[in-house]
């Protein structure tokens, strides 16, 4: 009697492992390792990410922090990045801009989830007094 009901705990790749590695204090984005974390809100169309545009200097990292309830996907329009599925609470892997920005989506909820990455809305950057 081994073939009692075992479910298969991975099937989509978000089963309970438990790991519980949630922080409890959300950190401050654009400075905890060098990457900007841009947190998934959910399908809320250019309401979906926060912050929406972006902010990130070319060559810097950015991941993606789903706080929704569901699985998303990034995917740069370009096709220059894709994060696979990002279950929830989980972190996406880091992807370097190597370009001036983008528009991205979620590949899951393409109509209703959508930003952008732009350098122009960082701050200038000072080029240095001549003291
Ligand atoms: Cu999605």
């Amino acid at each position: 009697m081994l073939a009692v009901a075992m479910f298969v705990f991975a099937a989509w790749g978000c089963g309970g492992n438990g790991s519980s590695s949630i922080p409890s204090t959300p950190s401050t984005p654009s400075s905890s390792s060098g990457a900007v974390t841009v947190t998934i809100m959910g399908q809320r169309n250019d309401q979906s990410f926060s912050p929406n545009p972006a902010p990130l200097a070319q060559g810097s990292l950015i991941v993606w922090q789903n706080n929704d309830t569901t699985i998303h996907r990034i995917v740069m329009n370009d096709g220059s990045f894709d994060s696979g599925n990002i279950c929830p609470g989980a972190m996406s892997s880091s992807m370097r801009l190597s370009s001036s920005g983008g528009s991205y989506h979620c590949a899951i909820h393409p109509t209703t989830m959508f930003g952008s990455i732009n350098t122009a809305t960082l701050p200038p950057t000072d080029p240095g007094t001549g003291y």
